[in-house]
């Protein structure tokens, strides 16, 4: 059992991102236990647990805690004794990957293509290369707080339209490994419009809410316009200040907050080496 006595947190970086040490999630968590680390994930977006050893069915029932969880529309990543675990894996059975390959190798924010997007994400590291392959994790409230008021009140009331397959045509139609959306899959994840400014459900802070995977365009404005203004604040929540880096030990577990945060698989390691990784998804609210 681990108890709200033995929790310390310590944070990673300025804006983004805090270290949960004392807790085994695999425990049976009390009430007090897990309502430190629902304020921890509050307040910081990511939550880092080092050296936890978990089957497939504690890292759900932990992942349960903080709400009902939702299956990926690629069906055929999930875990084969565990469809509420999605692999992230670049490990390949008779030649064919057992999980997403080059999942997230682009800032996204989980799932924003859905009309009710993915709340929190939660990461749980087997295996990982020698040496990259590190994720990194932006504050996209901080990146709005630190825009000039005339930008805030210019954003006020714009809508934004998410469409999964944007990501083909960013990022993997420049790699052979990842086959298109089949006619089924597509039909399942048409374009959503979402509000470009929500408010964090929990803390009620505003937060900026587009990502260059998954954002089409801003609707209303003409494509030079959408193109110009999407480019600028794309840039803007790029700045090192808002972003934490993490480097992965096997053990880990990571787990962000999609409403707040944006996330990028770093690209520079050896794809000859073994990256595999369990995930689950918490499922969110219509973003307001
Ligand atoms: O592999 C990673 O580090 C992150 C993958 C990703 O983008 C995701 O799980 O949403």
């Amino acid at each position: 059992m681990s108890n709200q006595e033995e929790i310390n947190i310590r944070r990673l970086s300025g804006n983004i991102g805090t270290e949960i040490t004392g807790v085994s999630v695999s425990d049976d968590l009390t009430n007090a236990a897990f309502d430190t680390l629902r304020r921890a994930f509050n307040d910081h977006s990511v939550l880092v647990f080092r050296n936890q050893n978990l089957n497939p069915e504690e890292l759900v029932s932990f992942s349960r805690r903080f709400g009902p969880l939702e299956r990926h529309v690629l069906k055929q990543f999930s875990h084969p004794d565990n469809p509420d675990v999605f692999l992230i894996s670049n490990v390949r059975e008779k030649g064919k990957p057992v999980g997403a390959i080059r999942a997230g190798q682009y800032w996204h924010s989980d799932c924003s293509y859905m009309a009710k997007p993915t709340m929190a994400s939660v990461l749980h590291a087997l295996e990982v290369p020698s040496t990259g392959g590190d994720t990194m994790f932006t504050s996209m409230a901080a990146a709005y707080d630190e825009l000039s008021e005339s930008m805030k009140a210019l954003l006020s009331g714009l809508r934004a339209v998410h469409d999964y397959t944007n990501a083909w045509d960013v990022f993997f139609s420049r790699v052979a490994d990842r086959p298109p959306l089949s006619e089924e899959e597509r039909a399942k994840v048409p374009p959503v419009e979402h509000p470009l400014v929500r408010t964090h459900p929990d803390t009620g802070r505003k937060v900026l809410f587009v990502n260059p995977g998954f954002t089409r365009h801003i609707a209303g404005l003409s494509e030079s316009e959408s193109r110009a203004l999407l480019g600028f604040l794309f840039a803007h929540a790029q700045q090192p200040h808002f972003i934490y880096r993490h480097r992965w030990t096997p053990g880990d577990l990571v787990m962000w907050d999609n409403r707040a945060t944006w996330h990028l698989a770093i690209a520079d390691y050896d794809m000859n080496e073994r990256r595999h990784f369990h995930r689950t998804s918490i499922a969110g609210d219509a973003p307001y």
